[in-house]
């Protein structure tokens, strides 16, 4: 499907991460408006956990999967919380008039040991024929090995950028794109083009209260998905007029994932 673009909406820019459970209804809001703009193309939007995924998946330990009982009580309400927050989020853009349904990864995507084994994609062929933009995210899942996981939802857009064979992967930060640093002038530098290699020299500071990995682990993803001739982008998603521009081709400020 070489028109397809997938967004990752990150947590960082959909919620306040300082504070549970708290949305930015005004950023989706403004980013469903450019997404308008491009409607009818086909576009699959994944959104992350923010504070309401990450500190309930953390205080039980749900990423290394199924250890003891008391556990099933944060896998569910992990499950609830990415809900509520799915809702969240699809209201807001029924809202500017994108027609988007909530697609819940709980329930359409197995893991093996963490990496993706099973994904139905019927639902989402299904919306995507009607003009329906399918809303999935970064969930708690059953997991054959662990029992159950955490998928990240840079993982899962990554994935279905690769299986549908997407135009674009589009990853919204909270940050211009991905930082460099210049020892001789102690400077950070945007990184234009990011390559396999720059990547592999690069230090990434871990995130605190992130259970999915931060830049290090997107970065990963992207890669996987640029070997697979995907074109894409790390940027800014709290800036106006980025999201738009970066799908219609135009130059904008951020980091472009490359092989090479
Ligand atoms: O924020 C993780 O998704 P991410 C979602 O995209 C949960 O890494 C449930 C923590």
């Amino acid at each position: 499907m070489r028109k397809l673009i997938v967004l990752k909406l990150g947590g960082s820019i959909i919620t306040n991460k300082q504070e549970p459970l708290s949305f930015n209804r005004d950023v989706v809001l403004r980013i469903g408006g450019e997404l308008k703009s491009i409607w009818p193309t086909p576009m699959i939007i994944v959104h992350g956990g923010g504070s309401f995924g990450h500190p309930i998946a953390e205080a039980y330990g749900i990423k290394k999967g199924y250890q003891k009982a008391e556990q099933l009580k944060g896998f569910v309400e992990t499950v609830s919380a990415m809900r509520k927050l799915n809702d969240l989020v699809v209201s807001a853009l029924n809202d500017v008039d994108l027609p988007v349904i909530g697609i819940p990864p709980s329930c359409t995507v197995t893991t093996n040991s963490g990496d993706i084994e099973t994904c139905n994609f019927d639902p989402i062929f299904s919306a995507l024929e009607i003009g329906l933009v399918p809303v999935m995210y970064g969930d708690a899942v059953f997991d054959r090995k662990l029992k159950f996981t955490i998928l990240s939802g840079d993982a899962l857009a990554s994935y279905i950028a690769m299986r549908l064979k997407a135009k674009q992967l589009i990853f919204l930060v909270d940050v211009d794109g991905v930082y460099g640093f210049d020892r001789k002038t102690s400077q950070r530098f945007l990184i234009e083009e990011l390559t396999e290699k720059i990547h592999m020299s690069l230090k990434y500071e871990p995130i605190e209260g992130d259970v999915t990995g931060g830049m290090f682990y997107k970065v990963e993803e992207a890669l996987a998905a640029a070997r697979h001739g995907i074109d894409v982008y790390i940027i800014n998603g709290l800036v106006p007029g980025r999201v738009e521009a970066v799908i219609k081709g135009q130059k904008v400020v951020g980091t472009r994932v490359k092989v090479a």
